[in-house]
């Protein structure tokens, strides 16, 4: 192990920081000498990514005063640790955020302009570190920069991707994947620490050693071994007060050549192993919410579960001598159950590597873990065939077979009859023997947790009733929150500026305080610089528009927005029937007063997801179509922009009029992104599922557009297997848009005719049985656009009311329910 120490070890004493000057001369000069001296370059001939090196290193040295003082502190007074796994981490750019929360916007600014470079332009060169799919990724990383900001000692754990989530384009209207490179120019945010490694093994077999005078133990001696090599990324929370660390661990060959098979003259041979090795961190799995089954997947969630628990091991018995006090000292979030091994893992560790016995290691190991469930779709609740298993992690299978046996007593002694014993069972029985995951991660952990109101009484109902029956006390609701430095503060700075002129500055150290804009709602001078600040970003979108598709959309339209992965249950299919229903009415009644509108979609589809490339194909069919036909012109365009990542949702959340949450009811545990849309004044037509409940609840409903079947109603005609035949025969709008699309109006008839009989058959998503109340719902809107000061008023409580779904709250609620962890305030 490690011959010098990395950064969590830095001594006691904390190392007193170099006093920096942070006035834009010194940073200039600062800058200035990185770039001679760290890129070689001077300003005479330096690029534009010389620069964005440069200012990222100037800013960066900054980070790691604060970084080596907060892990001082940490080490000082031996608080509570919060260790976070997750196989996602989707944090997009970091230097704005970095500058942004160390409060060097204005300085940074200005030093540049000295050498006549602009921020703006250069920051967007940073590529997105797109480690994640969707929701559950980004959650975190808000989650990561909102533990920094209040001051809870957090440690992200995941795997350091070299290819990230794919790149999209759209050819020929359809979804092409195309790598993704962002190490590609190296990475200035990560460190190395190649001292702080760890084997992890796979394969091989159990056995059981007696030795004279000691109770017999299990050996696994696994044939497969690889190195997890840490590379560390600090993480800065609002005002620098806290820098914590995020840790990906990276695959590496023990051996990285075979010298005898070298030797022997078999050249590849000899590397073969390496580059088996190195796949394991090789590539993100595109898959959201649904299960990505291949061996590799489980090789990458064993790999950072085990490198994450052995290093959270080392770190107590170096700092506290002894594994009893495991639980006073850290907390481990599993987030979602790609790291549920872990539970296995942790009991392997301390059983058979240090010595502990079963009780105390059971106790100990439920103490540490807390499970976030994140979806309740049954095709995303993971499961891993048992000789899978079985053949790649053997000790851990014999693991979960005597947890098993142990749950089954404990439910058999409170008297559960055997159904219910069946049902919660780690073992699937019925369609091949399967390990369920969640089950896993629900009896290794005291809390577990669901991300809404709703999606929480719904877990308790659906996938963990009999768990929950056995266990009454472990299963809370921690609803989602989003970070308001990156989602209003960075991504909206001219909203910033006028919320500041309006209420002050405090909203940035307390968001609640931005309640007090509710006030102003009613102030038409106020409400009419609001409603400035959105045509400024609307403007701005509809520049990106024109410059990636060379469509022109007008910028005093409503733009009218749906972006997020592409899902069967997210419903853009629901939202493009509309489109199309909307321009047949636009066109047979031109006498009614229709409101201009941009409908914008972006999102990628799972590579393997049929359904989900259609929808975008037909998307973007129908854009082509309506956007070429010139009696519609001012009235309705539609958009796809294609490649959403964070960086473009920076950009989209700040223009938007309407945010569209329209998934069918149950189906969306929280959602994030309406969060986003409404903090930056967005009004929203949404189900009430997932989080939108809740925003119902602080909005207000006279500020909110909900419509649509309830999650009993859906789960009642889904019973029924109503289908939608009959409601689109009686829907002469709906059946006539269903009719273009079948007929050919978008394209060669018959293209999509999969997707329109789903509607006609069983309706699965309610698409059918939405549309009517959808349409309507529409169309008031349209009402209340045509009145601006309606509308302006409603996107400014919108803003006020909001900031009960700050990750900070969803944080501070973690902490003191579930981690039991500090919080600086
Ligand atoms: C991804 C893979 C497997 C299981 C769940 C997910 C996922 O991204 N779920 C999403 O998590 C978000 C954060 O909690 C929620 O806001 C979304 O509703 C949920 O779909």
């Amino acid at each position: 192990e490690a011959s010098f120490e990395g950064v969590d070890d830095v001594a006691m004493a904390a190392p007193k920081p170099a006093p920096r000057r942070n006035d834009s001369a010194a940073l200039a000069k600062e800058i200035a000498e990185k770039l001679t001296y760290a890129i070689g370059k001077d300003p005479a001939t330096a690029r534009r990514h010389d620069w964005l090196e440069a200012t990222t290193l100037a800013v960066r040295d900054r980070i790691v005063d604060h970084w080596l003082a907060s892990n001082a502190r940490n080490n000082a007074s031996g608080a509570k640790r919060v260790c976070y796994l997750s196989m996602e981490f989707l944090i997009g750019r970091l230097l704005r955020d970095a500058i942004n929360n160390l409060g060097l916007s204005e300085a940074i600014r200005d030093a540049l302009s000295a050498y006549d470079v602009e921020i703006d332009l250069i920051e967007l060169l940073e590529p997105d570190a797109a480690l994640g799919n969707g929701g559950l990724g980004r959650l975190a990383a808000c989650f990561m920069e909102s533990m920094a900001s209040t001051g809870v000692p957090g440690f992200g754990y995941g795997i350091r991707y070299v290819h990230g989530f794919f790149r999209q384009e759209v050819v020929d209207g359809q979804q092409v994947e195309l790598p993704e490179t962002w190490l590609e120019h190296g990475n200035p945010w990560e460190f190395e620490r190649r001292e702080r490694a760890f084997e992890i093994g796979f394969g091989g077999k159990v056995t059981m050693i007696e030795e004279a005078g000691k109770p017999p133990r299990q050996v696994w001696r696994p044939a497969e071994r690889i190195l997890a090599v840490a590379y560390d990324t600090p993480i800065v929370g609002w005002r620098g007060a806290r820098v914590n660390t995020l840790r990906l661990w990276s695959a590496r060959a023990l051996d990285p050549i075979l010298l005898d098979a070298f030797n022997s003259g078999d050249h590849i041979g000899a590397l073969l192993e390496a580059n088996r090795a190195q796949s394991i961190t090789q590539v993100l799995y595109p898959a959201d919410s649904h299960l990505a089954g291949q061996e590799l997947r489980l090789r990458q969630e064993f790999f950072f579960s085990s490198a994450s628990l052995q290093d959270i091991i080392r770190h107590h018995l170096k700092r506290h001598g002894d594994l009893t006090t495991l639980p006073d000292k850290v907390a481990i979030q599993l987030n979602d159950t790609h790291p549920a091994v872990s539970v296995a893992e942790m009991m392997r560790l301390l059983i058979d590597v240090h010595a502990m016995g079963w009780d105390q290691a059971w106790d100990i190991t439920k103490k540490v873990f807390s499970y976030t469930n994140h979806t309740l779709l049954p095709e995303a609740l993971e499961t891993w065939p048992v000789n899978l298993f079985e053949r790649l992690l053997p000790r851990q299978m014999q693991i979960i077979y005597a947890i098993n046996a142990q749950i089954i007593r404990e439910a058999t002694q409170s008297g559960l009859d055997g159904g219910k014993i069946a049902a919660i069972s780690l073992i699937d029985e019925g369609s091949g023997r399967r390990v369920r995951m969640g089950q896993l991660a629900f009896v290794g952990s005291h809390a577990i947790n669901g991300v809404s109101a709703l999606h929480t009484e719904l877990m308790k109902k659906t996938v963990f009733h009999n768990l929950h029956e056995l266990y009454p006390e472990r299963i809370q609701n921690k609803t989602n929150g989003v970070t308001p430095r990156r989602w209003i503060m960075e991504c909206n700075p001219d909203l910033t500026a006028l919320v500041t002129e309006a209420i002050g500055p405090g909203f940035k150290d307390d968001i609640t305080k931005i309640k007090g804009l509710d006030a102003l709602a009613t102030d038409a001078g106020f409400r009419d610089k609001f409603m400035a600040v959105k045509l400024r970003n609307k403007q701005r979108l509809a520049k990106t528009i024109e410059e990636r598709l060379a469509i022109s959309v007008d910028p005093h339209a409503m733009f009218d927005v749906q972006v997020k992965r592409i899902h069967e249950y997210k419903r853009q299919f629901l939202n493009i029937i509309e489109a199309v229903a909307l321009y047949d009415q636009i066109r047979s009644h031109p006498e009614i007063a229709w409101q201009p509108r941009v409908k914008i979609f972006a999102g990628k589809a799972a590579p393997s997801y049929a359904n989900a490339k259609q929808i975008i194909h037909l998307a973007n069919d129908v854009a082509r179509v309506i956007n070429a036909d010139p009696s519609v012109q001012n009235l309705l365009k539609v958009v796809f922009l294609p490649n959403y990542n964070v960086s473009l949702a920076e950009q989209i959340m700040p223009a938007a009029d309407l945010s569209e949450q329209i998934s069918t009811a149950g189906l969306e545990a929280s959602g994030t992104g309406n969060m986003k849309f409404a903090m930056n004044g967005a009004l929203t037509i949404g189900t009430l599922d997932g989080a939108n409940v809740e925003m119902l609840e602080h909005i207000g409903e006279d500020n909110i557009f909900i419509f649509g079947l309830t999650a009993e109603q859906v789960a009642a005609r889904r019973a029924n297997g109503q289908g939608g035949r009959e409601i689109i025969e009686n829907s002469p709008i709906l059946k006539g848009a269903l009719d273009s699309i079948s007929h050919g109006v978008f394209s060669e008839p018959g293209r999509y005719s999969n997707l329109i009989d789903n509607l006609y058959g069983n309706d699965w998503w309610m698409i059918a049985a939405d549309f009517e109340a959808y349409w309507q719902t529409q169309r008031r809107l349209d009402t209340v656009w045509q009145d601006p000061t309606a509308w302006g008023t409603k996107a400014v409580h919108n803003t006020a009311r909001m900031a009960w779904f700050s990750s900070d709250r969803s944080i501070r609620e973690y902490a003191k329910d579930i981690w039991s962890a500090p919080t600086g305030a």
